[in-house]
């Protein structure tokens, strides 16, 4: 959600010409993470690509942030009056379509690339154009699993798909480990190497670094290609504070050990000149005291109101986060 509400405003910057060095005419291409996906009820479900979709398409539903605007809910209820789990994940009637498509095409041998500029068809050709481009990190299955407390048990702990410790467990009990199933034996998808290679410049929104953005590193030959591209790479704290604006990154950067701060997040992603992945990296305002540790670490860091209240506000993070790693002309 974070993603996806940056890049809107990212677009708004771009067709207001409120971006510094960037044209009215730039293309867009977001590489979003697969690893939410599941299999439920025999539907393939993509979450961050839908609301991405969905938003760039002004078909999502603003308050809850996911699925469809005017939703109704029959197949749910038909299936829980079936008695058919899980009950606590909702695929909305609209919702559904999408899925069923997407299904019946990966059955029929598509890949989800393929799959997704299908959809993409629908939904942001009509608004964008050929300006935005959305690529699923990999065409490969990926998922992640949370290990959580399960005193009851052997060894003590328990692995649930990340989905059911979000949904179900709302991220009330610690997550011990974050295991990425089929993580390292994947493959980016057609296109997203040369994304980033063939970039003006790579932003890294403020997503959850662990479970977002870290799924997506991890796809082998993704951070090497961040490594190696001659763009900028500039990314923004997902983390106000001691907390995050809105999802589960305390719980997940705890879980790998990573200080739960905006400084934390940048340094774990880590210059590039030092191994890492980042040139810049904008923190909120409030956390401007953290910029001298980052620049010491060889990032270009600065301090602004990082809080997406409309698409000016957003815009602006985008332009601020540009002004640390590009030229003025
Ligand atoms: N989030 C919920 O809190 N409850 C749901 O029942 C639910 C269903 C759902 C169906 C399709 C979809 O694309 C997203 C859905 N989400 C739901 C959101 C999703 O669980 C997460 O917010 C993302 O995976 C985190 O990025
Ligand atoms: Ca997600």
């Amino acid at each position: 959600m974070g993603g996806a509400k940056f890049i809107q405003g990212l677009l708004h910057g771009i067709a207001t010409g409120s971006l510094p060095g960037v044209a009215p005419d730039a293309q867009v291409t977001v590489i979003a993470n697969t690893a939410d996906d599941w299999w439920i009820h025999g539907l393939k479900v993509c979450p961050d690509l839908d609301t991405v979709m969905y938003t760039l398409g002004d078909g999502i539903d603003p308050e809850r942030g996911w699925g469809r605007r005017a939703e109704t809910w029959s197949v749910k209820e038909e299936l829980a009056s079936y008695g058919v789990e899980p009950t606590w994940f909702g695929l909305g009637d609209r919702d559904v379509a999408t899925h069923l498509v997407r299904t019946q095409m990966l059955d029929a041998g598509y890949p989800l690339s393929a799959v997704t500029k299908a959809l993409c068809r629908r939904w942001l050709t009509p608004v964008h154009g050929d300006t935005v481009t959305l690529l699923p990190m990999s065409d490969d299955r990926v998922e992640t699993h949370v290990a959580i407390p399960a005193p009851e048990t052997p060894s003590g702990r328990r692995v649930v798909h990340f989905q059911e410790y979000w949904v179900r467990l709302r991220a009330e009990l610690p997550a011990e480990a974050v295991v990425v199933v089929g993580l390292d034996s994947s493959t980016p998808a057609p296109g997203v190497l040369e994304a980033i290679a063939e970039a003006d410049v790579v932003l890294v929104p403020p997503s959850n670094p662990v479970v977002s953005v870290g799924t997506i590193l991890g796809v082998p030959g993704v951070r090497d290609a961040v490594r190696a591209t001659t763009a900028p790479v500039v990314g923004l704290s997902p983390i106000v504070g001691t907390s995050h604006v809105r999802g589960m990154a305390e719980q997940m950067l705890t879980a790998i050990g990573v200080e739960v701060s905006a400084a934390g997040v940048g340094l774990n992603y880590g210059a590039r000149s030092g191994g890492g992945v980042l040139d810049g990296w904008l923190v909120d305002e409030r956390d401007r005291d953290q910029v001298d540790r980052l620049t010491a670490a060889g990032l270009r860091a600065a301090a602004v109101p990082l809080m997406m209240t409309d698409h000016d506000a957003t815009a602006a993070m985008a332009a601020a986060a540009l002004a640390l790693v590009v030229d003025p002309a």
